[in-house]
């Protein structure tokens, strides 16, 4: 089979290098010029090993090319991001993608939305691009088949995750199981459309709903005293009970936004929803506080964040954590240095190095447990920060390790140690 492949991001390109490994001919397709040329050269910029080969032998083998115009193809699959503003999905780079493949594809041709999209958008976009193109939807093999992946493992999810492919009608969805079937060794389940729509954003926003959940007992753990990383692997003990693990907050592009389709839908019957919402956001608050309190809060405070992506092991930045803690603590007037071994892109410059980053910082905050961090050894911190102060905010560090270092080591959600500083009365 031929198809084309738009949006050439976290899900495209491993999607696209995917298909051409099962056999098929893949064009990739991007609006991003500069993508698309370092693509042509080979250049794979997304961190995870498994992701770069599987790209690197596609592109090598001539199964997968990327081309800066879309071809013509038997199947189409969108995957082009869609962002918030004001809570509200932007759904324009869908809206482009869908009105070029309606004005490309012909009768017969599968085009599906891997985009997460609120419940009803790939009917509606998609049947009204074909329309606007002077063509027949009922033509046409419509399905919403969403990505599930996990970043971080995304080759092996992508090869055995159970997957929903809703369609338009039974026809789209037979066909789209022809062709995920072709590289997905995982269970392929039919709906319809807006179905398949909703099961997806359901299921990121349980994720959402579950961290609050966590986020919030950390809280009330620390005002009871007892340690909730403790207390929630008891729970989870049960072998009905599995929460998840608090945090700074939830970052990533897909998390922290799906469920906002949701509560868009109806705000009035999604209070739950919408309130795990608040409980997350005010996680860099809460962070920010812990850093007032251990560190102080005199302007020129030196702040060390350690990670910029928004989880462990990944180089994506968006909705991070990071940022979020980064503007507060600097509206406070706060020195900033933030430094991540894989971030490459991040709205201002990060430090080049572990060592610039703790060189005379008052505070080191660990924000993301990347691997690479874990074998900081805090007595060689200890030797290039002004005052010893470790913030963990994912219960990465030993923290007895770091407090026989001299540290004075805060863990959200830990139990509670004696304070440096007088808290605010
Ligand atoms: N986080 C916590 N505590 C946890 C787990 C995560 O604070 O116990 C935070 C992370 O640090 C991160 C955020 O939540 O900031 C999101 O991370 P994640 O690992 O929960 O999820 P994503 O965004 O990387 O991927 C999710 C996955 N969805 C579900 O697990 C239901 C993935 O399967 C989806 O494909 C992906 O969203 C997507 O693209 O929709």
């Amino acid at each position: 089979m031929n198809v084309s492949v738009l949006g050439l991001g976290y899900i495209g390109l491993p999607t696209a290098a995917m298909l051409a490994a099962a056999g098929h001919t893949v064009y990739g397709y991007d609006v991003d010029r500069a993508l698309c040329s370092r693509l042509g050269e080979g250049v794979v910029t997304i961190a995870e090993p498994e992701v770069q080969l599987l790209v690197s032998q596609a592109l090598a083998g001539g199964g997968l090319r990327v081309a800066a115009e879309l071809r013509e193809a038997d199947a189409y699959i969108l995957c082009t991001p869609t962002p918030t503003v004001d809570a509200r999905p932007d759904l324009r780079a869908v809206e482009a993608a869908a009105a070029a493949v309606a004005r490309m594809a012909k009768p017969g041709a599968l085009v599906v939305m891997e985009s997460t999209v609120p419940p009803g958008t790939t009917e509606r976009i998609v049947c009204r691009a074909l329309r606007e193109a002077g063509k027949d939807p009922d033509a046409f093999l419509v399905a919403h088949c969403p990505e599930r992946v996990l970043p971080g493992n995304i080759v092996h999810e992508l090869r055995t995750n159970a997957r929903i492919l809703g369609g338009r009608t039974p026809q789209a969805a037979a066909a789209a199981r022809e062709l995920y079937a072709s590289f997905c060794v995982g269970e392929l389940v039919l709906t319809d459309c807006t179905t398949a729509e909703l099961v997806k954003v359901v299921e990121n926003t349980y994720r959402d709903v579950n961290i609050a959940f966590a986020n919030e007992l950390a809280v009330l753990a620390e005002e009871i005293g007892v340690d909730v990383w403790e207390t929630i692997a008891l729970a989870n003990n049960h072998p009905r009970v599995s929460i998840l693990a608090p945090g700074p907050g939830v970052g990533g592009h897909c998390i922290p936004i799906d469920p906002h389709f949701l509560s868009n839908a109806n705000p009035f019957v999604t209070e739950l929803i919408q309130t795990a919402r608040r409980v997350n956001e005010r996680m860099p608050h809460r962070i920010v506080r812990r850093i007032a309190e251990y560190a102080g809060d005199a302007p020129g405070t030196r702040v060390a964040l350690l990670g910029a992506a928004y989880k462990a092991d990944v180089d994506d930045a968006r909705e991070t954590p990071t940022q979020r803690v980064d503007e507060l603590l600097s509206e406070r007037g706060y020195e900033v240095r933030i430094y991540d071994p894989l971030v490459k892109r991040f709205p201002r410059a990060l430090a080049p190095t572990l060592e610039e980053a703790l060189r005379d910082a008052d505070a080191a905050v660990l924000m993301v447990a990347h691997r690479a961090f874990l074998g900081i050894d805090p007595y060689a911190a200890g030797r290039l920060m002004r005052a010893k102060i470790l913030i963990d905010t994912r219960n990465a560090f030993a923290a007895d390790a770091w407090r026989a270092a001299g540290f004075t080591a805060y863990t959200l959600g830990g139990r509670p140690r004696a304070l440096p500083v007088a808290l605010p009365v």
